[in-house]
């Protein structure tokens, strides 16, 4: 198997600058070194371009550099939809979480039946009625369902990307309440911090993957860092105290790793200027070392 890495340096889906210089921290804290330790071919393609928000000339909407994240993740979506084609696994560097959009639409070209875990404090389920930000990266997940501006829900092929069945949310612990309404109306699965607390995350990933396994061809894993509890990633836009911790975040990867599940993953929202000593950017690199297989003996 051979891993091509991939990073869309985008910080205009949400407020705080800085997350665009993500897949730069991430590749100082040497994720293609870990990931050529485990004996896999690693292609480095570099970052995608983005546009200056000084040239962003959005039409009248509420949704914040609607034209350039849309312009980002229209090449995202090709370049990924290219990686699967060519027989690798693509692996996306963010930037903030509206980058999510062009690479399930590159997967979902590849997968009719693409199963996806949101691994995130947050539901990323609001529309352009329901955000209360104006934010995209609070959007993602609803855009690939089919549900928002034309302009993001169309990019790579005008589909809903994602069937809200194929959907497995970990970690929410900060909903809007338009997030809440559509959970319930599309019966969206969600493991929130409560059901982590209650079960384990060991039980947790097991029937998540059993989940997925059963009614999904292909699973992307779009893993936020807010996900993880702020002490252990403080490098992150929107933190949540209360968060998975840096050891449930571990095995998770690790179980994943196991089930042999995954075929195309994303790490978004590491804010080097946020951060502690690239901290942030290091326990990513550790969580995909583990999810790439990386055992202790
Ligand atoms: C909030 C924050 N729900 C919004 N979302 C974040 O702006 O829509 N997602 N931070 O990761
Ligand atoms: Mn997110
Ligand atoms: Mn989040
Ligand atoms: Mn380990």
């Amino acid at each position: 198997q051979k891993i091509s890495v991939i990073g869309l340096p985008m910080d205009l889906g949400q407020a705080r600058r800085g997350v665009d210089m993500g897949p730069s921290a991430i590749r100082c804290a040497g994720i293609i070194e870990r990931l050529e330790r485990l004996n896999i071919e690693v292609e480095d393609l570099g970052d995608i371009m983005v546009g200056r928000p000084e040239n962003a000339n959005d039409p009248e909407t509420n949704l914040k550099n609607l034209s350039l994240v849309a312009a980002g993740n229209t090449e995202l979506a090709a370049k990924v939809d290219e990686i699967i084609e060519s027989g690798s696994f693509p692996l996306v560097l963010g930037g903030d979480h509206s980058i999510a959009i062009g690479t399930l639409a590159g997967v979902a070209k590849h997968h009719g039946n693409v199963g996806v875990i949101w691994y995130d404090a947050h539901g990323d389920l609001n529309t352009e009625e329901t955000s209360p930000s104006g934010n995209i990266h609070g959007m993602p997940l609803a855009v690939s369902m089919g549900l928002g501006h034309p302009d993001l829900i169309n990019i790579h092929g005008a589909y809903p990307k994602v069937k809200p069945e194929n959907i497995v949310i970990i970690g929410a612990r900060s909903l809007d309440e338009g997030e809440k309404a559509l959970i319930r109306d599309k019966g969206i699965k969600v493991y929130s911090m409560h059901e982590i607390d209650r079960m384990g995350m060991a039980r947790v990933m097991e029937e998540c993957i059993e989940y997925l396994r059963e009614r999904t061809v292909g699973v992307h894993l779009s893993l936020d860092l807010d996900g993880v509890d702020p002490a252990d990633a403080p490098g992150v836009g929107t933190p949540v105290i209360g968060g998975i911790s840096y050891r449930e975040s571990h095995l998770a990867m690790e179980m994943l790793a196991e089930a042999d599940l995954i075929t195309s993953a994303e790490f978004v929202e590491v804010n080097p200027i946020l951060d502690e000593r690239n901290k942030t950017a290091i326990v990513a690199v550790a969580l995909m070392g583990s999810l790439f297989g990386e055992k202790l003996l």
